[in-house]
């Protein structure tokens, strides 16, 4: 007779998905406490079951051969050997304080991310800012939100997106430019297919992506003309006097000049640039007047163009011109990118003091040091210089020493020939990361091995500014830890513990960042703990105390926590209330196709199982088999003809920084005149021009002109 064992017990438990700023729910199923497997959450309100394949493979990405496992230290011959946490330490405290003394305080810079949790992203700021005497960190989200931060700021007087995801199934009219939901963010998209008012879906797009087919209009409209097609849907608008001087006179400044700038912008001259006929204008104005509820949402289309900020900020014109905002349905809306974008854009200390306040501010930094319990003299008056700056900044021989937090520039950075050299002129560069074999950690000195997403707790926030939980359901592999745990012990390594003996655990770190959040307008003081979040299924700020108070009298009417829509009185964060028309002139290309190079390349996201740099999803076999292994170019069948480019053939594809080979995929759904690079091959970033949008200083990722021929075989 044999006996069986005791059966496993088996639970299981929601954490937010830590790949795309959607923040699905996933449940994951655990037996003795070790995740066995997950499912979407049926019941939390982002997704309601659904799930995209990068979030059904998060636990399959965290078992790879290639994880960092041990700090690794780069020895006399060049190669990384391994060594121990206490020696890893000593050795980054030792190098970079080194280099602070002898080239000063801002010679060593961090560049972090929109990956990590908020807690452990307030932390590194503050560790660097505070305690290490460095001036100069930024993030990833650079790349990425940084013209919709700018512009929201300029607008709003605070960076507000100010939506909800339901507004996507309440809205009549739904305009979405620069933006492939179908493949960037499938699970909104989905959201949008439940919209019972049978929207129109206007899709301002170059490309006929896979969102733009599935929409009942499509503007291909010319690359980067997108600031001129929307002052032209303005002019016309005003024209036929539909909008809403109501809510104009109410609530906003600088109509007049505003509608003295976009009288020049008549049809015509639209249609001309542009490339969207007349009749067509005239049908989007028609369409936008005639929605009860128009909603505008823009992502990386928009935002990462030289003029992103005054081109988000067009939008934002026309949901003000209309009346379009804190009403359901409705709303100018930036979709963030990365799971915690939006904690980074609040919470990291790099662009702002922590909490959306402002260094430069003496009260802000009273505010922040008190509820810190540290010195103000600590904190910088200023907020340092940016990603592009950094990057600068190395070359002139200012920066000497660098650390990079889940970020992999090798690889995402514009134009790569400039970063690579960039990176070899560091005298010490530290990569925390949780794989050992990104482009940046190869060519690290030091490299610190992360627990990732799934092996540590914290929060996140998702586009709809949702705060939602990340919990621990695995073990990190070998000597790996949390990014938290890494800043502590760099923190008592360095010397300036003591600054942080309040920052014990995230959890500790979350209710200080809620102090530290009263009065502001991302207030979240009101929620009460983890416990809430848990209990909520993530609760989206502002959140003050008072709401809380409000929040109980509606659960006792037997509501769900409420939706907190932005702008539903027509207050805005400026001092006098009203939201501000910003407007400029349309600018040009830096690199306009030529006779030498006569394409415009255009980068961007390639399927829903590629993540960026692909470190996490190309550890997953599902996700393997969902995307081309090789780097592929979508070139338009006359731009092919042209170039004697069969499909399928492999070809060099050359800008004036470099040549690269891809595989021709012969396509009509990318113009004549464009070919479209997905960025999840290193080779793209070859290609790109550096070049930026001066007030966000976010890269242009999406203009540069190349030229295409047909690789020989021997050549390949
Ligand atoms: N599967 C997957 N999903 C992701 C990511 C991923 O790597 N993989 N990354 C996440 C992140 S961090 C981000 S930021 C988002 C990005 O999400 P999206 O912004 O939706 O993705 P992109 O493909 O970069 O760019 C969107 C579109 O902009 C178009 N475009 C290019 N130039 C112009 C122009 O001048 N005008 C207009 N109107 N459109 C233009 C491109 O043709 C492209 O279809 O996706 C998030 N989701
Ligand atoms: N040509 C072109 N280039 C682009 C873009 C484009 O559209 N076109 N898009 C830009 C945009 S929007 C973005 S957001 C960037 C993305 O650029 P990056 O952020 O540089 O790319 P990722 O691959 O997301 O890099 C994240 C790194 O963090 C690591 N990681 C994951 N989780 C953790 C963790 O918990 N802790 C630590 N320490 N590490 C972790 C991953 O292994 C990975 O190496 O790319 C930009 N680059
Ligand atoms: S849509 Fe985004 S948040 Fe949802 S499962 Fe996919 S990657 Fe995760
Ligand atoms: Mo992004």
């Amino acid at each position: 007779m044999t006996r069986c064992a005791a059966p496993a017990a088996t639970t299981s438990t929601t954490l937010v998905c830590g790949f795309c700023s959607t923040g699905c729910g996933l449940q994951v199923h655990l037996r003795d406490g070790e995740a066995i497997g997950l499912t979407p959450a049926a019941d939390y309100p982002v997704n309601a079951g659904m799930a995209c394949p990068k979030g059904w493979e998060s636990l399959a990405v965290l078992n790879a051969g290639d994880r960092a496992t041990e700090p690794l230290l780069r020895d006399a011959r060049g190669h990384l050997q391994p060594v121990d946490w206490p020696a890893a330490l000593a050795t980054f405290c030792r190098r970079f304080k080194a280099i602070q003394q002898a080239h000063g305080p801002h010679s060593v810079a961090f560049l972090s991310t929109g990956q990590i949790a908020t807690e452990e992203m307030a932390l590194l700021g503050s560790l660097t800012k505070f305690g290490m005497g460095v001036l100069h960190g930024d993030g990833n989200t650079r790349q990425c939100m940084a013209s919709a931060a700018v512009a929201y700021k300029e607008s709003f007087g605070f960076d507000a997106p100010p939506y909800s995801y339901t507004d996507l199934e309440q809205s009549d009219v739904i305009v979405l430019v620069g933006s492939n939901l179908c493949v960037a963010h499938p699970i909104l998209w989905q959201r949008i297919c439940l919209n019972r008012r049978r929207p129109e879906i206007i899709v301002v797009d170059p490309r006929k992506t896979e969102t733009a087919m599935a929409a009942t209009l499509h503007l291909p409209l010319r690359p980067k003309s997108d600031l001129v097609l929307f002052y032209g849907i303005a002019h016309l608008l005003l024209r036929e006097g539909w909008i809403d001087r109501e809510f104009i006179d109410a609530h906003t400044l600088g109509f007049e000049p505003f509608a003295a700038h976009v009288a020049a912008f008549t049809p015509r001259h639209v249609a001309e640039v542009s490339g969207i006929d007349e009749a067509t204008l005239h049908r989007v104005a028609e369409l936008i007047h005639r929605g009860r509820r128009v909603s505008f949402w823009w992502t990386m289309g928009v935002n990462q163009s030289y003029e992103g900020v005054r081109t988000a900020q067009s939008l934002i014109n026309l949901a003000l011109l209309t009346g379009n905002i804190g009403k359901p349905g409705t709303g100018p809306n930036s979709i963030t990118g990365q799971c915690n974008a939006m904690g980074s854009r609040l919470f990291s200390n790099t662009t702002n003091l922590l909490g959306g306040h402002d260094f430069a501010n003496a009260g802000h930094r009273q505010k922040v040091a008190d509820a810190l319990g540290i010195d103000m003299g600590l904190i910088p008056a200023e907020s340092g210089w940016a990603y592009d700056q950094i990057v600068e900044g190395i070359l002139a021989g200012k920066i000497k020493g660098l650390w990079v937090i889940g970020a992999n520039p090798a690889h995402s950075w514009i134009n790569q020939n400039t970063l690579r050299d960039v990176l070899g002129r560091l005298d010490f560069l530290v990569v925390q990361d949780m794989y050992h074999s990104t482009e940046t950690a190869q060519r690290a000195h030091l490299v610190l091995p992360a627990a990732a997403w799934g092996e540590k707790d914290g929060t996140l926030i998702n586009s709809e500014r949702r705060i939602g939980l990340m919990k621990k359901v695995a073990r990190a592999p070998g000597q790996a830890l949390t990014d938290f745990t890494i800043f502590r012990s760099i923190a008592e390594s360095w010397g300036c513990g003591k600054l942080f003996t309040r920052w014990e655990n995230p959890e500790a770190v979350f209710r200080g960042l809620q102090q530290i959040s009263r009065g502001q307008p991302c207030d979240i003081s009101g929620i009460a703990g983890y416990r809430m979040l848990e209990e909520a299924g993530g609760v989206q700020w502002p959140f003050p105390e008072a709401a809380a108070a409000r929040e109980d009298d509606a659960r006792l009417e037997n509501q769900t926590y409420g939706e907190r829509r932005l702008f539903a009185g027509g207050r805005f964060y400026h001092a006098d209330g009203r939201a501000r028309f910003v407007f400029d002139m349309p600018g040009r290309m830096r690199e306009e196709p030529s006779a030498r190079y006569p394409l415009l390349l255009l980068t961007g996201r390639g399927t829903t199982a590629q993540w960026h740099t692909q470190t996490r999803t190309a550890k997953s076999a599902v996700l393997r088999k969902l995307a081309p292994r090789d780097l592929y170019a979508e070139v338009n069948p006359a731009d092919a003809r042209r170039a004697r480019v069969r499909p399928n053939q492999w070809m060099m594809v050359e800008s004036q920084r470099g040549a690269i080979k891809a595989k021709a995929f012969i396509t009509p759904t990318v113009p004549a005149g464009s070919i479209f690079l997905p960025m999840h091959y290193r080779e793209t970033n070859q290609l790109t021009l550096a070049h930026f949008d001066p007030h966000s200083r976010q890269p242009s990722y999406k203009d540069c002109a190349v030229r295409i021929r047909p690789l020989e075989r021997w050549e390949r």
